[in-house]
């Protein structure tokens, strides 16, 4: 029937300048809707005057044409949506250079530590751990701080339900560790230590201290002092001022506070150091004649000397941070900047 051939013409002209599934929905409104172009065909057909047999080659040359232009539309349907998957596919450029996956760096706390590790490795100092969460007696009574001693309270402390507490020293491994070795020996014990403090530039409720521990026949303050200062000239590099004032600990007999002139401000004072152009870095003294006997070493025959070095203000110093809690801040932008230089 002309009609359809004209009609199927006109439809497959349109179909050709289709460019994407819109375009082809437009296409398929125009001839397939309830009242596109194939649909309307029908007004111009005499249902009423035809004969029986022009009404079947009406009704099938109508449905084979209706046939065609769908097939046709689900092929260039088919057709839109393959191009269109194809496009989302990013094109691999292997020649291109490859992007660097992050590098990650040590911690400056982790830095210092292994350094000191090795300098004390050099003397003669074997490395040892004790535990965060410690009972009473290793962190004060067998350091000679009994109950209701007041320096108790230079020692703000995290006490545990069970009774256990947060240890407020790495001083708590000496006499865990007097119990275990017979001497002569020497130890250094870095790790984590826990305060209920107030935080501000110079102090964390979480902070790291690194013990040191020598128990030998004749150990004198001489020792001590000798150790001591090796120990600040290899991480410094240089001479840095230091004062050695008397001061307290129960657990030596005597006792000093070794502070280091401050190195953010190099003396008139500012926050890092309270105005008072001193750090506390590394209280020390010769052990108490009672903290070798809590740990089973007869004080006539052996001495020792013992330190407490606050590892995490080290670092500061070293680096010249002036605020100790970028230090737990676990931000990497300042984390990455501390490349093991020591
Ligand atoms: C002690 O903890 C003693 N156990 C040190 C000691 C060991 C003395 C052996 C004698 C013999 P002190 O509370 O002063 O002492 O702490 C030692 C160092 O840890 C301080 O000099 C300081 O550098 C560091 N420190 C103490 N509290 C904090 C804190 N809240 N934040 C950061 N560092 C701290």
């Amino acid at each position: 029937m002309d009609l359809f051939d004209r009609l199927l013409t006109e439809f497959h002209a349109s179909l050709a300048k289709v460019r994407n599934l819109q375009d082809l929905e437009a296409v398929r409104t125009q001839f397939l809707s309830r009242k596109g172009l194939l649909a309307e065909s029908r007004k111009g057909f005499s249902f009423q005057t035809a004969s029986p047999d022009e009404r079947k080659e009406f009704g099938a040359s109508f449905n084979d044409a209706k046939a065609a232009m769908e097939e046709a539309i689900e092929k260039r349907k088919g057709d839109l949506e393959r191009t269109e998957r194809r496009s989302q596919i990013r094109e691999v450029d292997i020649t291109l250079p490859g992007e660097r996956p992050a590098r990650g760096s040590l911690h400056p706390l982790t830095i210092v530590q292994s350094f000191i590790e090795d300098i004390f490795a050099s003397l003669g100092f074997r490395v040892a751990e004790g535990f965060e969460i410690e009972n009473d007696y290793y962190n004060f009574i067998a350091l000679n701080i009994p109950e209701d001693h007041p320096a108790r309270e230079m020692q703000d402390t995290f006490w545990l339900d069970n009774g256990m507490i947060l240890r407020t020293h790495t001083s708590a491994c000496q006499v865990r560790m007097m119990e275990q070795v017979k001497p002569p020996f020497r130890f250094i014990f870095p790790g984590r230590c826990f305060r209920y403090e107030t935080i501000d530039a110079s102090h964390e409720n979480t902070f790291y201290q690194l013990e040191g521990l020598m128990v030998d026949r004749n150990v004198t303050v001489a020792h001590l002092i000798a150790v001591m200062k090796g120990l600040l000239s290899r991480v410094f590099g240089r001479d840095v001022m230091v004062r050695l004032r008397p001061g307290y600990f129960p657990f030596v007999e005597p006792g000093f506070e070794l502070d280091i002139q401050c190195l953010i401000c190099g003396g008139p004072g500012c926050s890092t150091c309270k105005h008072s152009g001193w750090v506390e870095l590394l209280p020390c003294g010769m052990v108490h004649p009672n903290v070798l006997r809590f740990g089973g070493i007869d004080p006539d025959e052996w001495t020792g000397f013992a330190f407490g070095l606050g590892l995490t203000r080290l670092v500061m110093m070293r680096y010249g941070i002036s605020d100790i809690r970028v230090l737990n801040s676990g931000d990497l932008r300042v984390m990455k900047q501390f490349a093991p230089s020591l």
